[in-house]
């Protein structure tokens, strides 16, 4: 499958207007989720490692008790491209369910 290229500053920029929550930072699209509780937190980590798997494409990511950060970018094109964007939504959808 054809990997999605590097996007410029400008298109992660008007990405972002959909996704407020979601920080451009050190050429990564960050945000950090908190949880009422490990349980929820991991239950929320298990969706998107299937989904990860699902796209093949990985999130880097830490998790400390009820608190997941998480740094998305595609180490093949050495920056954000359409599949970050993609599981940053899908991060979001899940969280949204999360409970
Ligand atoms: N995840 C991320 N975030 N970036 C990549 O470049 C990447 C990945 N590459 N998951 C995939 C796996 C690649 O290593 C496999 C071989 O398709």
């Amino acid at each position: 499958m054809a990997r999605p290229s590097k996007l410029t500053e400008a298109q992660i920029q008007q990405a972002l207007a959909e996704l407020p929550e979601w920080r451009y930072h050190d050429d990564k699209l960050q945000r950090t989720f908190k949880f009422a509780d490990f349980s929820q937190a991991w239950g929320f980590m298990s969706r998107v490692a299937l989904m990860a798997e699902k796209m093949d494409h990985h999130p880097d990511w830490s998790n400390v008790y009820n608190t997941v950060h998480v740094a998305l970018s595609t180490h093949d094109a050495g920056g954000v491209t359409e599949l970050d964007l993609q599981l940053a939504r899908h991060m979001n959808r899940f969280y949204a369910e999360r409970g």
